[in-house]
């Protein structure tokens, strides 16, 4: 009988690495998609949306702003005028407590001297030391001109930063897609996506495929992205033995003029993600829906299929409330079989925050469960807890998709 089993399970889950399976992150290198500092931290497309429920300012007046006057003006009103209650805001303060300067400074100015002189390299091992994170997976969007100009530069690989295929146009906008797909020098056909993959998936070396899915995604269904999906991309994630990322929920620019802040969710259709489980079981599916009402259905139909990993609480469900919930849902469906977090982090020092409040909520979760556990007679022991934690945290991702240091 473990008798301080609260603090010795937040210990244990304070002091396990943790592989950070999806984020929008970059290495230094990659000096034009790489996000760090308190302008970008500020700037989040989270505040963004937030701003505007606060601030007499239009979308229109702010887009016509520098980054710099954007920060302020998101400051100003979500830090100074008002209180930084919501989680979004809150991860700002915790990351400038957590660097020692002052979250409730009037302005930017500390702040913004204090990143400054800050050296990328060094600031990049310090932040995933604080965050204790061994492993980032990076999105890396052959779809977007920057990121195909970065990697046609041959630009250095950093040891903890992992690639990912991301190809969300492959399945939403064939029409979009097909530009790029010839440009690349390949046939506008299903052959010509195939061997389009093959070619990125050599260039990458990911560790997984990966697209964003509307809620309306049904299978089967006779659609453009069926035949996508069914035809060429998992017949080339088979073929090359990765797994396929399915987040699913997003409804894209429901209020355009908030640009990455106006997207929104949708409830979507598990018992689609079970027949692809079923009539593809050669494949290997990491999904992370963005409903909340979802995602019950998810841990039910993980039971049903070991090809199907449940991952993270995505987006809008990030909120220690939501994270709460889902995690206890996920450990008495589950036990310790499932991936209980990803960062999503597209400003760099975000990983201090998302990974405080959430690893905080999991030891609780944990703590809650093991009790139970222990009131039913069960001998548990420090080891046991310090593996179904690396289980979570590291071994359930490096098995699902095969990675090895
Ligand atoms: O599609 C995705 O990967 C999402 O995570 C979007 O990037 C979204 O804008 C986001 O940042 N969510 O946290
Ligand atoms: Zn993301």
């Amino acid at each position: 009988m473990i008798e301080t089993l609260r603090e010795t399970v937040h210990e244990i889950v304070q002091g396990t690495p943790v592989f950070d399976i999806h984020t929008h992150l970059y290495p230094p290198s990659f000096a034009d998609l790489t996000s760090w500092g308190v302008d970008e931290l500020v700037n989040y497309h989270y505040l963004i949306a937030e701003l505007f429920r606060s601030s007499p300012i239009t979308p229109e007046q702010f887009w016509a702003l520098s980054k710099r006057e954007q920060a302020d003006v998101i400051w100003k009103t979500l830090f100074v005028e008002n209180t930084p209650l919501s989680e979004a805001t809150r991860g700002v303060v915790g990351v400038m407590t957590a660097f020692g300067l002052n979250p409730a400074s009037p302005d930017l100015t500390e702040a913004r001297a204090f990143f400054a002189g800050q050296d990328p390299e060094r600031h990049v091992e310090q932040v995933l030391s604080m965050a204790g994170v061994s492993g980032i997976v990076m999105t890396n969007d052959v779809f977007d001109e920057r990121e195909i100009a970065d990697w046609d530069r041959d630009l250095p690989p950093h040891p903890k930063f992992h690639a990912v295929l991301r190809m969300d146009p492959l399945l939403n906008n064939w029409d979009g897609a097909r530009e790029t797909v010839v440009a690349r020098g390949f046939k506008a056909t299903p052959k010509g996506a195939r061997k389009f993959l093959d070619a990125w998936i050599d260039r990458l070396k990911p560790l997984y495929l990966a697209a964003s899915q509307p809620p309306e995604l049904r299978y089967p269904e006779n659609s453009r992205r069926i035949r996508m999906l069914t035809e060429v991309i998992l017949p080339t994630c088979r073929e090359h033995s990765l797994p396929v990322s399915l987040m699913i929920g997003v409804h894209k620019r429901v209020n355009p003029a908030l640009r990455d802040a106006g997207d929104s969710l949708g409830h979507a259709d598990t018992s689609s993600i079970e027949r692809l489980c079923r009539d593809f079981p050669d494949n290997r599916f990491l999904v992370s829906m963005l409903s909340r009402e979802n995602q019950h259905e998810l841990c039910v139909a993980a039971r049903k299929f070991a090809n199907l990993m449940p991952f993270g609480c995505w987006w809008f469900l990030n909120n220690p409330s939501i994270v709460s919930e889902i995690t206890m849902e996920r450990i008495e469906l589950l036990g310790a079989s499932f991936i209980p977090q990803h960062s999503d982090a597209r400003i760099l020092e975000q990983i201090v925050y998302k990974w405080a409040h959430s690893r905080r909520v999991i030891a609780d979760a944990l703590t809650a469960n093991y009790e139970a556990l222990q009131r039913d007679g069960w001998p548990l022991t420090r080891e046991q807890i310090e593996r179904d934690v690396k289980r979570m945290f590291q071994d359930n991702f490096r098995s699902f998709v095969g990675f090895k240091d």
